[in-house]
């Protein structure tokens, strides 16, 4: 399952932002370094299903289906606020940060407000510096790193003489997901592809894990807290410096509270939705009215959106480039072999072929695969396809292998 990371500083909303997309309870407090174990949860992503554009009513078993909107699990991990020199092992840093190890991306949350002090106080907003705050976690993560390769340098050197020097680090730094054109190209920003690692000087590691962290973790910068004032002018500076593309805006406080209201029956949301209703006006006590409100003048009508929905969405569509792809047994009625319509959808990555999807599906599937055929078109797809955004694919198999 595809797993995420909420990584940053204390007190920027983390847990919030954690409670908000799991629906967990998760000690929330505005004094610094509350959590102090990360906590694991299910957090979902979606997308429009194709079960709208075919016009039939479907039976997810992996997945859900809301409104016509596919939601599928993805793990997600709330890893405690690191401190400086975490990667020494600071405040638990090394258990922290093997947390991170884990995870296919990260969600780098910062307190756009400005209001959290050097010690993690809550201070005045506007008192600090947001994109100070990105940089000293990316470089805690850049160091610990580093420190991997320093600390495994004699081994590397011996396997690196019996292959070379990519597979080598690869296998070094295989625990934290790091795959091997990962490093070829980390090596080639960092132009390092043929020194010798008995050579490389600590800035060069230092480099090589500055150009490898954004590749083995993709990240989104959550700019939170937008509700407070200043923090339209912060997300400008975090817009400026890490460009349109990687940074969200967010209300992790107001999320959780739109999912709370909807989970109690106070009003209806769906997750990524830009509106809400209240069921009963009446119902209301003076203090959820004064919320509504705040959150409705403060986040909707400025943001249109929460931002939390969004950012997994992102995490997963655009920075890590899956596509949801459905596997059926039955291609004239898009169903397994008990008639579930549409049972299951999984995140493929851009380049994966019919193969790896049969291998997700089940290993068995796999092993005893002959061809794959588009459920749309009933054509057959090449071996080498590369499937795409809500392909509906059946996979044959030999005889004796079942297909679901
Ligand atoms: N105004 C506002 N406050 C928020 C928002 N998100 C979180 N907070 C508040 O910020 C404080 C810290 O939130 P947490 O979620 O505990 O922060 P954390 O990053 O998990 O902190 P540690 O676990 O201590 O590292 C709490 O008082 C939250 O209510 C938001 O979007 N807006
Ligand atoms: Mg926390």
């Amino acid at each position: 399952m595809l797993t995420f990371a909420i990584v940053g500083k204390t007190n920027v909303g983390k847990t919030t932002l954690f409670n908000a997309a799991t629906l967990l309870n998760a000690e929330i407090s505005n004094y610094p370094f509350t959590t102090k174990e990360p906590n694991f949860g299910t957090a979902y992503v979606c997308d429009i299903c194709v079960c709208q554009e075919l016009g039939v009513e479907d039976n997810p078993q992996n997945s859900a289906c809301i409104e016509g909107w596919r939601y599928i699990p993805v793990r997600i991990i709330d890893v405690p606020g690191l401190l400086k020199d975490a990667w020494t092992g600071r405040g638990l840093g090394n258990r922290f940060l093997s947390a991170i190890g884990q995870a296919d991306a990260l969600i780098h949350v910062v307190d756009a407000s400005g209001s959290i002090d050097e010690e993690g106080n809550i201070s005045r907003p506007g008192s600090g510096n947001p994109v100070q705050d990105v940089m000293d976690i990316e470089m805690e993560m850049e160091l610990w790193i580093c420190h991997i390769i320093e600390r495994n340098k004699q081994q590397i050197t011996r396997d690196s003489d019996k292959k070379n020097i990519e597979e080598a680090l690869t296998k070094t730094l295989t625990g934290i997901k790091t795959r091997t054109p990962q490093v070829i190209q980390a090596l080639k920003l960092s132009d390092l592809e043929e020194k010798p690692i008995s050579r490389w000087r600590p800035e060069e590691t230092l480099d090589f894990s500055h150009n490898l962290l954004p590749i083995i973790k993709p990240t989104l910068l959550m700019a939170n807290k937008m509700d407070l004032p200043i923090a339209d002018d912060n997300l400008e500076k975090l817009i400026d410096y890490y460009s349109h593309a990687l940074v969200a805006a967010s209300s992790a406080e107001a999320e959780l509270a739109l999912r709370l209201a909807d989970k109690s029956g106070l009003i209806e949301y769906s997750p990524g939705q830009e509106k809400f209703r209240v069921i009963d006006e009446a119902k209301l006590t003076i203090e959820q009215k004064k919320a509504i409100d705040y959150i409705e003048q403060r986040v909707l009508y400025k943001f249109m959106r929460t931002g939390i929905q969004q950012a997994l969405n992102t995490l997963a569509f655009k920075l890590l480039k899956m596509n949801m792809v459905y596997p059926v047994s039955d291609e004239a009625k898009y169903s397994d072999n008990h008639g579930n319509i549409l049972p299951d959808v999984h995140l493929m990555h851009d380049d994966a072929t019919p193969i790896d999807l049969a291998r997700t599906v089940h290993s068995r599937l796999a092993e005893n695969y002959i061809l794959a055929v588009d459920a749309r078109t009933g054509l057959r797809l090449p071996k080498d396809y590369a499937l795409r955004h809500r392909d509906i694919v059946k996979i044959m198999t030999q005889k004796r292998a079942k297909s679901r």
